[in-house]
């Protein structure tokens, strides 16, 4: 341990190094997951304690004495790193340290296994951030579909594509009326670390959405994750906005005009058996969805 730790801030000291994880990791070229972690620990430095459930996250950090991670983690059971993380929090207040305490899950952690845990923490206001990185499938177990799945997109339980829309995680959240819950693309990631700050600075229970493309299950080129992680966005796809207490809306990134989704689509092989009606029941959804969250923003501004 102290041997990590002197490594640590050894790396540390260099700006090139991302605070959080270190470059001799056994993550996929391309990964969103790292990019994001990446981001998260230029926003907040090594001053970070993290709860990881089973998940590519936790993957990374590889088998004891060793770690990817350069601050400490724990692993928790799939089901419950809010649980673990709002406990490291509580032990961290009573000894009277001041660190950032994060838990750190993909979609399978959740919006399904964990979300029983992720709402009671939630509705008891823990005071941690709560960060699922989407990479909208079960992707170190081979790629089984999960309630992030969006429509259509094939996977090794959906082999003919999905048949059901993404489960709204954010509208669960808001629901719970935390102080802080937003949506991040690591494809923006100004939008990004502006949101990371603003939520190191609130109290309370945090909630950050982040979509993150995955290489072999999204079947693109790392060349594509960051061009992806933006069409997202620019298509509508995935909206980047904020809410307040479960009230007051804000969308951060606004274009003009969204872009048509097949833009999206074409890049990726996961999609590639959707049918015309399907890809237009998708397109119609997330027109509704953005004319909704635009109408949201106007009658509950931030
Ligand atoms: C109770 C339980 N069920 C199933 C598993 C097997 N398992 C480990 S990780 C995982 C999928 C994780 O998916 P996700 O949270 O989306 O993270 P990703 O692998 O995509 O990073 C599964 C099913 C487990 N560890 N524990």
């Amino acid at each position: 341990m102290n041997g990590l730790q002197n490594h640590s801030n050894k790396n540390h000291s260099n700006k090139n190094q991302s605070s959080l994880i270190r470059s001799q990791n056994t993550n996929c070229a391309g990964c969103g997951m790292s990019v994001a972690l990446n981001l998260l620990g230029d926003v907040l430095g090594n001053n970070v304690k993290m709860a990881i459930p089973a998940c590519c996250g936790i993957v990374t950090a590889h088998s004891f004495p060793f770690s990817a991670y350069k601050v400490p983690v724990i692993a928790s059971t799939f089901a419950a790193s809010s649980m673990v993380a709002a406990g490291m929090k509580v032990i961290q207040e009573l000894n009277h340290e001041s660190c950032h305490v994060l838990a750190f899950a993909g979609d399978g952690g959740t919006f399904d296994i964990g979300l029983a845990c992720l709402s009671s923490n939630a509705e008891r206001n823990e005071n941690i951030i709560y960060v699922c990185y989407d990479n909208e499938v079960y992707g170190n177990t081979g790629a089984q579909r999960s309630s992030a799945t969006p429509l259509g997109a094939s996977t090794t339980t959906t082999p003919l594509g999905k048949t059901g829309f993404k489960k709204d995680i954010m509208a669960i959240m808001a629901a719970h009326r935390i102080p802080y819950a937003a949506t991040l693309s690591v494809g923006f990631p100004d939008d990004f670390t502006q949101k990371v700050r603003l939520a190191s600075t609130i109290k309370g229970f945090r909630f950050l959405h982040i979509l993150s493309p995955c290489t072999p299950n999204w079947k693109i080129e790392p060349s594509q994750t960051i061009r992806l992680a933006r069409l997202a966005v620019e298509t509508g796809v995935f909206p980047l906005y904020e809410v307040f207490e479960g009230a007051k809306y804000k969308v951060t990134i606004r274009p003009k005009e969204l872009r048509p989704v097949e833009q999206y689509f074409s890049l990726q092989k996961r999609f590639s058996r959707m049918s015309p009606e399907t890809k237009n029941a998708f397109e119609r959804a997330i027109h509704n969805n953005w004319n909704r969250l635009l109408q949201l923003e106007e009658i509950y501004p931030a």
